[in-house]
Parts: C-alpha cells; sequence; structure tokens
C-alpha cells in the first residue's frame, strides 16, 4: 500500500520552491525543476515513521561507502507516486522521464561493498528492520571517467551535494572530533589532549521503505572547523593562514578513495575513518541516553554492524568513550563492546587486508594506540593455557611490533561477537584461509550470510517492461517477496509468455542500441548476442581473459570466415583505480582492438566491441535488462560474492562463470542447464598455486594462445607500437600469470563455443533465460537481511523467545 498523495499541496510546494529558486513557472530549465520537485515531494513525507514494536535490535550499519545511485525514481516508486507526479507534470508538459536524467548519480563508493550497503538500506526500510546508516559526506564521489584515444582519464566528480535535494534536515547534535596530541595523566585518570579539533555535521537522507509508510536515516557526515576564521591571523596580514583550519578540516570529508579491493594505507584515509567513527559512536550512544537507558543496556538494543574493516576504529573508539568519558572498569567496558559489534568480510585479497603502520596510527591517535595494545594483551591472557599459544600469538595477534603494524581484520575478529563472509564459498574460506586459527577458538563466531540486491531498483525500476510481464502472468505479490517468482515455472511451457519474454528482451536491447550510439557513436547490431562484463576492472576479475576470447574470434574469422558464427556485441563498463597501471593498461588495450575490429569489415558483422565509459548505477540499470550474456569469469576464489551476477540472473541474462562466489549459488538454483560454468576449481587452483603454476608450458603447448600474444606484441592494434600493452603481456607471461588466464583459457573457450550454439536456438535460450529470473528469487536482499537478523542481529534473549 502506497502513501496517499496529495496533488494540491504538491502543486503549491512546487511553485513556492520556483519562487524561491528564483524561477516562475514550473516550464523553467529541467535541473532547478527537478530539484523543486524533490523539495516538494519531500514536504508530503511524514517526519517519524510509526512506531511499533520490533523483532530485533536498532541496526547501525557503520560503511564508509553507500553507493545510492539516483534516488527520485526509487523513491517514488517505493511511495508509490510515480504516476501521480507523471501525471502532474504532463499538465506543464515536462516529462518525468526527461527529469529523472537530470540527477547526478550520488557515487559515494567504489563498487561491490558500497552498492550492498545501499541495498541493505533499502531492504532494511522496507521490511521494517530498524536501522541507521552511517558514512561520510564526501564532496567528491567516485571519479568520472572519459577516454582520451583508448586511455582512462579521470575527473572529479562533484554532485553538488550542497543543493542534493534529498538531503533532509536532521535535528543532531555536532560531534567533536580530535587527532593527535598526548595522553597525560591526571590523579591516575588518563586524558587524552588532542591537539586538532574538527566538528562532524549529520547530513540525514530519508531511505523510504517499499509502500509501507516506513522510513530510516542514512546519516552522513560532514567534517568542518569550530573556528573556521583565524581573525587575528587575519588582522597581522597572514591572509592564507586565517582560513587555514578551515581548509585542514574539510579536507577529512572531501574526496571518496577510490580503491576496490585495495588498501590505501593514507595518513587522510585513517582520519576519515576516525572521523566517521567517532561520530558515529558518538550519536548511537546519544541516542540511547536520550531514550532513558542505562549504558550497560547498550547490546540489549543496538548492534554496530562493520561493513569490512574500514570502520573498524569503532571497536577502540567505544571501548574510549566508555574508559575515558563514562569512567567504566576496561574489563567491563571490553565486554560490553564485545557484545555489540559484528563484522562482515567482502575480500579475501591480500592487499585489501588493511594494516596501519604503527608509528603514523600513535601520531594520530595515541590514546586508540595505548587501548590496542590492552586490547592485544587480553588476547594474549585468553591464549593463557593454549597448547599452542605461541603460534596463536604470532598469527592472530592485532599488533605485530615487530613489523611496525595494526591488523584491523585481527582487531575486527577479536572486537565482535559475529563474523560473517558473503557467499557460501567465501565464507568457508574466511574460516579455512584467512582466520583458520580464530575459528578453532571461537567456532560459533563464524557464519555465512549471501548477498543480495534490491529488486525494487534490480527490476522493477530498471526493467519496467519485465515487471509489467510479470505482473500480467503472476500478479504482483513478487514485488513484495521475491520468492513468488518461482510461480513463474508454471509459463514455462506457454509459447505466448515465452515470445512475450523475449520480445521484452529485445525491446530493452533496441533502448541501450540507442544510448550507445549516443555515448560513443557507435550503431550496434540490436539482433545481435549482449555479452556483457560490467564491473570494476581488475585483474582478478579478468577483463583479459574475455579480451583473449574475442581476439580467438578475431583470428579465426580472419583466417576461416565462418558465416554461421552468430553476430556478439561484447560490452565493457569499469572503472581502473587511478593509481592501477595494469587496470589501466588492459582498458587500454580492449579500446585498441575495439577501434580495429569495429572498423574492420570482415569481421565487424559478427563482432562489435563497446567500450561503455564512466560505469555508474544509472549506466548498470540501462545495460543490466539488455544483457543476453553475464561474463562472472573471476579466479577462483578471489570474487568473495559478485552482486551483478545477481543482478543479470534476474533479469534474464544467462551466467558464463567460475565456480566462484556467488555463481555457485546461482548455479545451484538455476540448474546445470541454465548457466554455463567452467574453469578451475578452488581444490585445482589451490594445487596449481602450490605446486609452482606454469603458464609457460600451457603457452608453449597452445598455438593459438601464441598467435593471441603476437597480436597484442606486434602493433597490430597499436598502430605498430610494439610496446603498447606491455604491461598486460607480462602479466601473463614473465611475471608468472598469477589470476591463472592462461590455465582457464581452453576451457573457457570451450565453454563459450558451446554458447554459441546454444544462442542459435531462441526457444531454449529464453526458456532458460526465464528460468533464471524464476529460480532467482533467493537473491534478493531482503532474505539477506532476514539471514542477518537470524544469524546475527536478534540478541540471545529474541532467539530464545522467538
Ligand atoms: C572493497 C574494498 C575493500 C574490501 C572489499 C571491497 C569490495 O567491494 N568487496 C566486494 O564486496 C561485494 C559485496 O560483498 C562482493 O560482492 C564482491 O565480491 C567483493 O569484491
Amino acid at each position: 500500500m502506497g502513501q496517499p498523495f496529495n496533488s494540491e499541496k504538491f502543486r503549491n510546494s512546487l511553485v513556492n520552491y520556483l519562487n524561491h529558486l528564483g524561477y516562475h513557472n514550473p516550464t523553467t530549465s529541467q535541473q532547478p525543476l527537478w530539484q523543486a520537485v524533490c523539495l516538494a515531494i519531500q514536504d508530503q513525507l511524514p517526519k517519524t515513521s510509526p512506531k511499533k514494536a520490533f523483532a530485533s535490535r536498532h541496526v547501525n550499519y557503520l560503511s564508509m561507502e553507500f553507493l545510492l545511485g539516483r534516488l527520485t525514481l526509487n523513491n517514488l516508486q517505493n511511495l508509490g507516486w510515480t504516476e501521480s507526479i507523471r501525471n502532474k507534470l504532463q499538465e506543464y508538459d515536462v516529462q518525468l522521464v526527461d527529469l529523472l536524467e537530470c540527477e547526478h548519480d550520488p557515487a559515494l563508493g567504489n563498487g561491490g561493498l558500497g552498492r550492498l550497503a545501499a541495498c541493505f538500506l533499502d531492504s532494511m526500510a522496507s521490511i521494517e528492520q530498524p536501522a541507521t546508516g552511517y558514512g561520510l559526506n564526501y564532496q567528491y564521489g567516485l571519479f568520472r571517467q572519459s577516454f582520451t584515444q583508448g586511455q582512462q582519464t579521470e575527473s572529479a566528480d562533484d554532485w553538488d551535494r550542497d543543493h542534493y535535494p534529498w538531503f533532509c534536515q536532521s535535528p543532531i547534535p555536532a560531534v567533536e572530533v580530535g587527532f593527535g596530541g598526548q595522553v597525560h595523566s591526571k590523579n591516575g585518570i588518563l586524558q587524552w589532549i588532542p591537539d586538532f579539533q574538527v566538528i562532524g555535521k549529520a547530513h540525514d537522507i530519508a531511505i523510504i521503505g517499499y509502500r509501507n509508510h516506513h522510513q530510516q536515516p542514512l546519516r552522513l557526515w560532514h567534517a568542518s572547523h569550530p573556528h573556521p576564521f583565524n581573525l587575528k591571523a587575519f588582522n597581522l596580514g597572514h591572509y592564507a593562514n586565517a582560513e587555514s583550519n578551515a581548509i585542514e578540516a574539510e579536507k577529512i570529508t572531501k574526496v571518496l578513495y577510490p580503491n576496490d579491493n585495495h588498501a590505501a594505507g593514507k595518513r587522510l584515509r585513517l582520519m576519515q575513518q576516525y572521523f566517521q567513527c567517532t561520530c558515529a559512536i558518538t550519536d548511537i550512544i546519544y541516542h540511547h541516553r536520550q531514550a532513558g537507558r542505562p549504558l550497560a543496556e547498550l547490546p540489549k538494543y543496538e548492534v554496530i554492524q562493520l561493513n569490512d574493516t574500514h570502520p573498524a576504529i569503532a571497536i577502540v573508539e567505544l571501548l574510549r568513550q566508555l574508559v575515558d568519558l563514562y569512567q567504566w572498569e576496561w574489563a567491563d567496558a571490553w565486554q560490553l563492546t564485545q557484545q555489540l559489534f559484528a563484522y562482515t568480510n567482502h575480500t579475501l585479497m591480500p592487499e585489501a587486508l588493511e594494516c596501519w603502520d604503527l608509528h603514523l596510527f600513535k601520531r594520530l591517535l595515541p590514546r586508540h594506540y595505548q587501548l590496542i595494545e590492552q586490547i592485544d594483551a587480553w588476547f594474549s591472557a585468553t591464549l593463557k593455557n593454549h597448547p599452542d599459544k605461541q603460534h596463536y600469538k604470532t598469527s592472530n595477534a592485532l599488533l605485530i611490533k615487530g613489523h611496525g603494524k595494526i591488523r584491523m581484520a585481527n582487531l575486527s575478529v577479536i572486537g565482535s561477537y559475529a563474523v560473517n563472509g558473503v557467499a557460501k564459498l567465501h565464507s568457508r574460506l574466511v574460516t579455512e584461509e584467512l582466520f583458520p586459527e580464530y575459528a578453532k577458538l571461537w567456532p560459533t563466531k563464524f557464519t555465512n550470510v549471501t548477498n543480495g540486491i534490491t529488486p525494487r531498483r534490480w527490476l522493477l525500476m530498471c526493467n519496467p517492461k519485465l515487471a509489467e510481464l510479470l505482473n500480467d502472468t503472476i500478479g504482483e505479490q513478487w514485488q513484495h517477496d521475491l520468492s513468488y517468482l518461482q510461480s513463474l515455472e508454471n509459463h514455462l511451457d506457454n509459447a505466448s509468455f515465452l515470445q512475450d519474454y523475449q520480445d521484452v528482451k529485445q525491446s530493452n536491447k533496441n533502448n541501450l542500441a540507442a544510448l550507445i550510439a549516443q555515448t560513443t557513436g557507435i550503431e550496434i547490431n540490436p539482433e545481435a548476442m549482449l555479452d556483457v562484463q560490467i564491473k570494476r576492472l581488475h585483474e582478478y576479475k579478468r577483463q583479459h581473459l574475455k579480451l583473449l576470447h574475442i581476439l580467438a574470434l578475431y583470428q579465426q574469422l580472419k583466417t576461416h570466415p565462418d558465416p554461421n558464427l552468430p553476430p556478439r556485441v561484447f560490452l565493457f563498463a569499469a572503472k581502473a583505480a587511478p593509481g592501477y597501471d595494469l587496470a589501466k593498461n588492459i582498458i587500454y588495450a580492449i579500446n585498441q582492438v575495439a577501434a580495429v575490429i569495429n572498423h574492420d569489415p570482415a569481421v565487424n558483422q559478427q563482432l562489435q566491441i563497446v567500450f561503455m565509459p564512466d560505469y555508474r548505477v544509472s549506466l548498470a540499470e540501462k545495460i543490466i535488462p539488455a544483457a543476453d550474456l553475464s561474463e562472472q569469469i573471476s579466479t577462483v576464489g578471489k570474487e568473495a560474492s559478485g552482486t551483478g551476477n545477481m543482478k543479470l540472473a534476474l533479469n534474464g541474462a544467462l551466467t558464463v562463470g567460475t565456480q566462484d562466489g556467488a555463481n555457485i549459488e546461482i548455479l545451484d538454483h538455476v540448474g546445470a542447464e541454465h548457466i554455463f560454468i567452467f574453469g578451475q576449481t578452488v581444490e585445482s587452483a589451490r594445487q596449481l598455486w602450490q605446486n609452482e603454476y606454469h603458464p609457460e608450458q600451457i603457452l608453449a603447448n597452445n598455438p593459438q594462445l601464441q598467435d593471441i600474444l603476437t597480436l597484442l606484441k606486434d602493433g597490430t592494434f597499436a598502430q605498430g607500437n610494439k610496446q603498447a600493452f606491455k604491461p598486460l603481456v607480462e602479466s601473463l607471461t614473465t611475471a608468472g600469470d598469477p589470476y591463472l588466464v592462461l590455465a582457464d583459457f581452453a576451457s573457457y573457450l570451450d565453454i563459450q563455443n558451446k554458447i554459441d550454439v546454444r544462442y542459435q536456438h531462441p526457444t531454449t535460450w529464453f526458456r532458460s533465460a526465464a528460468i533464471n529470473t524464476a529460480r532467482c528469487g533467493i537473491f534478493s536482499s531482503d532474505r539477506a537481511i532476514r539471514d542477518y537478523q537470524q544469524r546475527i542481529w536478534l540478541s540471545d534473549a529474541q532467539r530464545i523467545k522467538g
């Protein structure tokens, strides 16, 4: 049930806002009109949600990233007001679709981890799990990407946060956050006197549940200085110095670090983390006390979920506040802390596991450093009677003084009562490979919650034609409970349903073809198989394996033209971290190969390559409904879960994938006939790595691979420049191919041949596509949140009662 929409009130608010913004009629330019429309919608939202009795604790979801994507249509849809607003705007000759394009994606995240946080907020509001999201209000989000002669160029993403209309006024007290300084002892009481203070101010975005009158905040903190202007310095003529405080403080929330699956290790990043955590912990305690509840009861009412280790300092900050501000005994404070935190691990990649330099940490947070030493000592003491205590201590301590490091993953495990991975395989590897000793010490701490995606954004909103077909075929219940998609199974032998399903896909492909032509100038064949790989660029995600496949086809067609090979459009979209040279070289290689192939009449009727620039949520929403084939080809054991794999399968793309992350669960649910699995298993890959993998032998035995690498080395795709793709070629050869690209190459080509054969039978293909839709209900983030409730968030008392 949607909320009632008051058309008259909306009109009045709209006119008022336009006047306020200096425009005097609604047929004004689109940008201010979009802002006025959003503000007028906000005027109709109730200020608080109705109070209900809740089954589980209030969740505080701490994340350095929330990759929200555009909110306007999402909010309208969740409120049930889309049609009313569309009609109202038509009275002024304004098209809602055009207006929606005015919204700049709020891109406060890099990829998987940040987008998962956004899906979880939507689900928690929709299934009424009380929650607050805590993050940072970055001035610049993830960089914008364009291509200059095939190379990635980055520019700042100014999303104009000061005029973003979905922020709402939040009467939340500002928080003081200190950095640096000394710890003094006064009458036996330790006192931290920081030497630099900043102020955290909260900016809330209301997360609106699906048709349930429910909303809850995403609270984003913005750093400023309590004394932004120094009049004394100004009067002395030090004009630049007069504002230096403000500039220093503002730096903290200036920009999102653009690393995905990689730790930055920079002082400013640590400042961001600490700033965010202090604001969140202070706010949580403030609200708890405002409700008249004693501090000791925090774990009865609250849980703090850490989205990877980035907010792990919150553990130490809570301990500090309890000990230093509320004068708790250390042991009591530590016990309470351990009952409050839960930690989700999102990667096993060694370079992403955060280790802070001890000296940097100590200079910036001297009091927290002392507390970490105490936690380390506590951990050693728990091992007192352990038979293998020396080994356990060295491999599990959170401080490694010899190396001058603090290990944040270790802190997160020691300080939390629950630890989870994000897909079955990943959770197993978390216990077997990442934390084997902790898992033996505390076996019940570890669990799995497989990721999910919100069906509101990733089906209902991005694929309205499929949503309508589903409504007409099985009713609307799937919108509230995605497992209802199962009932599509009853229609799989209905030829007219399958034809409609296929028509929806074709129409989505036609729309995407128009967008591709507009943004890249490339006219794709909309009838061709649309083969997509859309995700961050990373060696472990293996966009270069896809490139080798394309080169194999190119070579094959050049030497043996084959009119029976079904035409394919290969679509890539991916950003590379600005400092990741090899990833940038892969982008360059794909673009250069595309430029040659797309202009070669000998092959371009069958092969076309498009690299869409500036991959972001709003672009994903246009690609996903149109895709036929979803490339999920990571090196086994490296992709923790993946969520793009779920979005694409739900929207009827067939997956070609390795037995990695949630691909395995997609396989379990859709069935082996309706997915294409290839490559090494975790076990066989482990053996390869253990027995020294020899990619040069694979190369020596495979002339096709040799020819492909020659193409990359002989300047064919780089106007004769033989060095253009050196980093890429070296990674596969002299660098030892650490991501097993060559090991999986033959099996990848083999499965791709099978895919070509299958695509030539549209009835079987689209039946499999519809089966993917029918069987992917399990990947709703509503289910994932219910799993968190059951496995992690219910307090012991609630679990026993329930
Ligand atoms: C980013 C930075 C540091 C650590 C992890 C990440 C990250 O984005 N991990 C991704 O999280 C997703 C959500 O759980 C998973 O689906 C991806 O597999 C994982 O790479």
